[in-house]
């Protein structure tokens, strides 16, 4: 009442376009601009309808994941004004300026703050949720408080196993060539690969993660970025987080060369715009979680290695960590775009080209360098010269 005002006549629609959940926009029939966001867990998987059923417990997942990062980010995380745990829903705060990320990028927008919102929001939500911040046994606590099984087993699935094995549940593009699905089967080396990033996943607790960081969940203005939808968030693997976010900007990068021709445009300017948000991601991130890892252990007086007065192993311990955490977020990102071309649930860049020799071909670079990430994860040194596999790929695009 104190956000609706008069709440004797409601407009409420339904405007989810998520896999999961329904969401309405609840606003006040004489003041429209009095509105709130309301989002509700049905027992079951709104893609696939009730033969499909889940436990709606995952909107508890959701709010404490929200109210946490919330509490480390708040400009880039909504406001949850209220929570039903009765009725799983909550009602939160009406980004009614901002769009969501993915159909920005479809459009060709560009977000001058992109890379400085995200990069601070991961920084701050994989370092403060982390052992590198958290005393031993709150974290622990905290691992523990945050089990999400049933969507864990989801991504188990979806992300790292039926798309590399023949399952009724993926979906090929009609011109992708029998080859490039045989070899997400047969190759040793991908095959391997994967299962270090699942096992990754599923042993590494490293920080409260997201779970489903991709550019469908984040709501962007030329000003402002919010981060949505944390209803997979578990302890897990850092690079989980930075890998969904950097695989969903590639998978616009191989696809803008449809989009971008098809708006009449030169798709190169939009490309290069897009790489930059990868490195001022990457880079940025780097350097932020660096920074508030350094402050944190002048201000305890602790290393976390131990007693260290020249900080000199701390800043080797510091690059070994960020050099493994690289290689994880490129093997994560390698497998969110694999899921994403030949799995159940696919993203719209890709499905919304019409055109089923120019999907296959999109299609193939996208798993082509999928597998690059994935295999070389340990071999590349910068973002760069990941960028740089990137345009080796997409030149091969004549060929
Ligand atoms: C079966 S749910 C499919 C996907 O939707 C979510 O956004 C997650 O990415 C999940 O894997
Ligand atoms: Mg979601």
């Amino acid at each position: 009442r104190e956000l609706l005002g008069d709440t004797s006549e409601l407009d409420v629609v339904e405007v989810g376009d998520g896999n999961l959940n329904f969401v309405y926009f609840v606003s006040n029939s004489q003041s429209p601009e009095k509105s709130v966001v309301v989002k509700q867990a049905p027992p079951f998987l709104r893609l696939v309808g009730t033969s499909w059923p889940l436990t709606r417990q995952r909107m508890e997942h959701e709010v404490a994941a929200l109210r946490r990062f919330g509490a480390l980010c708040p400009q880039h995380v909504p406001q949850v004004y209220h929570a039903d745990s009765k009725l799983f829903l909550m009602v939160m705060q009406h980004l009614s300026s901002h769009k969501i990320l993915r159909q920005g990028l479809m459009e060709g927008i560009v977000y001058p703050k992109l890379g400085d919102h995200l990069s601070t929001y991961l920084a701050h939500t994989l370092f403060f949720c982390s052992d590198l911040f958290l005393a031993p046994h709150v974290k622990k606590e905290a691992v523990s408080a945050a089990v999400n099984s049933e969507l864990c087993k989801i991504t188990e699935d979806l992300v790292f196993t039926y798309p590399f094995e023949d399952h009724p549940s993926n979906s090929y593009s009609p011109a992708l060539p029998q080859s490039a699905i045989d070899r997400l089967r047969t190759s040793e080396a991908l095959r391997i690969a994967v299962a270090e990033m699942k096992w990754a996943f599923m042993n590494h607790a490293e920080s409260l993660l997201h779970g489903d960081l991709h550019t469908g969940s984040i709501m962007i203005n030329q000003d402002e970025t919010f981060v949505i939808d944390p209803e997979f968030a578990f302890y897990g693997p850092m690079g989980f987080d930075v890998g969904a976010i950097l695989a969903n900007l590639w998978l616009a990068y191989f696809s803008r060369d449809w989009h971008g021709r098809a708006e009449g445009e030169d798709p190169e300017r939009y490309q290069q715009w897009l790489l930059e948000q990868v490195a001022q991601i990457w880079n940025g991130f780097s350097d932020k979680f660096l920074n508030l890892w350094r402050d944190q252990e002048s201000r305890s007086k602790r290393h976390f290695i131990g007693d260290d007065p020249d900080k000199k192993c701390s800043e080797a311990f510091r690059s070994h960590f960020m050099r493994r955490l690289f290689a994880d977020t490129l093997g994560f990102a390698g497998c969110k775009m694999i899921r994403r071309i030949v799995g159940m649930a696919k993203v719209a860049e890709i499905t919304r080209i019409p055109d089923e020799a120019a999907r296959a071909a999109i299609e193939v670079r996208c798993l082509k360098f999928a597998e690059a990430l994935l295999v070389q994860r340990q071999q590349f040194d910068s973002i760069d010269e990941v960028l740089a596999q990137a345009r080796t790929i997409r030149a091969q695009r004549e060929n």
